[in-house]
């Protein structure tokens, strides 16, 4: 019979998961690989599982500064929905939204997408002018969302706070059903061992410092801590630092990084059914599965590259959070994290090839990217695959910035930026 230890037993029961215990094929990099996707968050382990499962690259590696989701794919806050307003974002993000229903069967690991519905608050005048448009404008892409009054939006979210006399009350919301949650680092978790089983080599502490060049100007190879590594085509999916990454190679992305807070509450019994998310007065709230009130707060008003945030930010969104959910003002807060997120100047992301030949670049998903991750990841790879963008992110370029073509989403975000 087979014997299995204690700890096998526990991996197994997480999903046999190898990076806990660094048994990945390889501490440091081989010589050559025919692709490179640097960072090894959910964004860059999916490309590189959808490179080997869908395009027949197996010969990559992704290399990783620190662990595996150790990044902003394991520090957020776990939303997921597609209810943004233009018409590209609506394609991109609802993309993501139907990969996020088969995720946990295709990667044969629970990846807990659950989708217990968003419900975004309108506090305003304005807030039910701008959230009637995003409702309007979600249906006509086919995407779901809809308006609830102050009592139906009780109905479905019974803790939350629709008295008229609070400061800033309650006059409906918009619910988005199939949106909810999935557990964040789970998802490095099951792309990485999904990509490993394909041949993909993932390489732990290993941070990329160079970027090595041809006499045209492509791409060739990386200078990592682990060693040069020689390879035509390099992607990268460095959320909050790719700018450094990219400065390698001699480019200038318009990019701004910030903090980003969260916190958790002690687990309480299940108390919240779904997502509340309120844009004007800067807070929003779903509860895991382990029972904890996972709380999302603002950025910072400064660049930096520092994961924790001021604490003033939380105690503001800990203030909007007990008017509206007054039953849990007296729970303790367990404890509060911060990521760096990249920002574009229209708050949407770039996926695509640079001007660099064999250089790609998945960035600028500011504070919204995880609900992205499948859908990115999907995409990038068929960029890289194809070295042209998939249709979808197509209009996700570099050159938008140059061109004034841009997505302006800065509305759609859950926190103030
Ligand atoms: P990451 O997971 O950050 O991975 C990038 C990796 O690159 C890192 O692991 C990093 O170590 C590595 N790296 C960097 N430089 C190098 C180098 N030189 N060499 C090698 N590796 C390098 N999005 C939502 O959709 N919903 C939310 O509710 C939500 N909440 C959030 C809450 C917080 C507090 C934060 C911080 C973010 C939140 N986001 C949310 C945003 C979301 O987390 C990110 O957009 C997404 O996770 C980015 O994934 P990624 O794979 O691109 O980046
Ligand atoms: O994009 O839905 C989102 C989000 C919520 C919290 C941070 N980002």
């Amino acid at each position: 019979m087979q014997k299995f230890s204690a700890w096998s037993l526990i991996r197994e029961a997480f999903g046999g998961h190898r990076g806990w215990t660094t048994q990945w094929r390889r501490a440091a990099p081989k010589p050559g690989y025919d692709a490179v996707i640097v960072g090894g968050g959910g964004h860059g382990l999916g490309a590189a599982y959808y490179l080997a499962a869908e395009h027949g690259l197996t010969n990559i590696a992704v290399v990783e500064k620190g662990w595996i989701g150790g990044g902003n794919t394991g520090r957020n806050t776990t939303i997921l929905r597609s209810n943004y307003l233009f018409d590209e974002s609506a394609r991109l993000y609802d993309h993501a939204l139907k990969m996020w229903r088969d995720l946990s069967q295709v990667l044969n690991y629970n990846v807990m997408y659950s989708p217990r519905g968003v419900l975004m608050l309108a506090h305003t005048v304005h807030d039910i002018q701008v959230i009637g448009r995003h409702i309007h404008a979600n249906r006509g892409n086919g995407v779901d969302n809809e308006w609830l009054t102050p009592e139906q939006a009780k109905a479905f979210c019974p803790i939350l706070n629709i008295e008229r006399n609070i400061r800033y009350p309650v006059l409906g919301a918009a619910l988005q059903r199939r949106g909810g949650t999935a557990r964040h680092d789970t998802v490095a978790w099951g792309y990485a061992r999904a990509a490993d089983a394909l041949g993909v080599d993932i390489i732990e502490n290993c941070e990329v410092t160079g970027i090595r060049r041809d006499s045209r100007g492509a791409v060739e190879g990386l200078e990592t801590t682990r060693g040069p590594i020689r390879t035509r085509k390099v992607g990268v999916a460095a959320s909050g630092h790719t700018s450094v990454v990219l400065g390698y190679a001699g480019i200038r992305l318009p990019l701004e990084s910030y903090p980003l807070q969260a916190l958790v509450s002690e687990p309480v019994k299940p108390l919240m059914p779904c997502v509340v998310m309120s844009n004007t007065i800067h807070a929003y709230m779903s509860q895991s599965d382990k029972g904890e009130l996972v709380i999302g707060a603002g950025t910072d008003a400064y660049n930096s590259y520092t994961q924790r945030g001021a604490l003033h930010i939380n105690m503001h969104t800990l203030e909007a959070i007990c008017e509206l959910f007054p039953m849990v003002r007296r729970l303790k807060m367990l404890r509060n994290w911060g990521g760096i997120v990249d920002c574009t100047p229209d708050r949407s992301p770039i996926i695509a090839r640079t001007e660099v030949p064999g250089l790609y670049v998945n960035c600028g998903w500011g504070t919204g990217g995880f609900k992205a991750t499948p859908g990115s990841a999907h995409l990038f790879a068929w960029t890289i695959a194809h070295d042209e963008p998939h249709p979808i992110n197509a209009p996700f370029t570099i050159e938008r910035f140059r061109d004034g073509l841009l997505i302006d989403e800065a509305a759609a975000a859950a926190v103030a930026h």
